[in-house]
């Protein structure tokens, strides 16, 4: 007998199950880079080209939410136009999951509560836009993103720009390397900070082509190393900003966040609209590329795993 009484409450598009069932690629998203990231309407703008983009790509997108009590993996246009419109909706991660599955109401995933219901789909590549990681101060704060623990324990690849340099990144790659989680740079030698090309801080593995990447990914498994693996490819060189002027925006934000004692949950989205602001706008198009730019490895590294497979 079983010692779950329920089934998880997961509800799979069915072109997406088709999709899995058929080893056919398939490529996962956040809500949460919709619902909190990015200001409307250019969310929801962003949300459709994704869709087409993986398309066009030769995988099937597979956005990831929360509602009516269940993990959608695979929303319906009604729910991604609430995801992008609605104020109320609520950020998911994974200690937030069951309150919000129960509730019945609407919640945006994070990373963490995205690979989570990504590998209940049997989903394995993930494309977002940047990660979690730990926040300046995190030696006193202890604020450290669910995110870098979720890498540690579920299967599922996450192709990121790397992370915001909002956060402290070495730490952030000192907790990944501590929990076991492959750090691999593509087609470069350093950590990327989103929204600038590199951090300068080395990274271990560095793969230059997508076969390659995903054989990596095959041979972690394989040897039941039930971890994930973050994918780090930098925002395309077209469309970075200059480390000096991104850096003071980000000090503003920063102080500012300080200033008004916003702490935990709200810190990340209060610290990318005020980016925006600042930044006349140019913070989001450089957001909305570095995704798109993820969203084309994701599905080409989808379509190697399936080749393998
Ligand atoms: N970083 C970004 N954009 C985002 C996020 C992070 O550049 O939208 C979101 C992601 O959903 C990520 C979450 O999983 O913030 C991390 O939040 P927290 O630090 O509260 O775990
Ligand atoms: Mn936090």
């Amino acid at each position: 007998m079983s010692r779950h009484a329920f089934e998880p409450p997961l509800a799979v598009a069915p072109e997406i199950e088709d999709a899995l069932e058929s080893g056919k690629p398939v490529v996962a998203l956040e809500s949460t880079i919709i619902a909190h990231g990015m200001p409307r309407p250019r969310n929801l703008e962003v949300a459709r080209s994704l869709d087409r983009l993986i398309r066009d790509h030769g995988a099937v997108p597979a956005m990831i939410a929360v509602a009516e009590g269940s993990i959608r993996v695979g929303v319906r246009d009604e729910i991604l136009e609430r995801l992008a419109g609605d104020e109320a909706v609520a950020k998911v991660s994974r200690a937030d999951l069951p309150a919000c599955l129960i509730s019945g109401a609407l919640g945006a995933t994070t990373v963490a509560a995205t690979m989570i219901g990504a590998h209940l789909a049997g989903i394995r590549i993930f494309a977002t836009g940047g990660v979690g990681g730990a926040h300046r101060g995190a030696e006193q704060s202890f604020d450290i993103s669910a995110d870098l623990l979720e890498l540690a324990r579920t299967p599922v690849a996450v192709v990121s720009a790397g992370a915001k340099s909002i956060l402290d990144l070495p730490k952030t790659l000192e907790i990944l390397e501590t929990h076991g989680v492959p750090v691999i740079g593509y087609r470069t030698d350093t950590f990327p900070a989103f929204f600038v090309r590199s951090s300068g801080l080395p990274l271990p593995v560095r793969v230059d082509d997508v076969a390659r990447l995903a054989a990596m990914l095959e041979t972690q498994w394989s040897m039941g190393l039930a971890s994930g693996a973050l994918i780090a490819n930098p925002i395309p060189q077209d469309a970075a900003i200059d480390a000096a002027e991104i850096g003071i925006a980000l000090d503003q934000a920063l102080e500012e966040a300080r200033r008004h004692g916003i702490t935990g949950k709200p810190v990340t989205p209060f610290l990318l609209a005020r980016l925006n602001e600042l930044t006349g706008g140019r913070s989001l198009d450089a957001n909305i590329a570095l995704v798109y730019n993820n969203a084309k490895l994701g599905a080409e590294l989808a379509k190697a795993l399936s080749a393998l497979s």
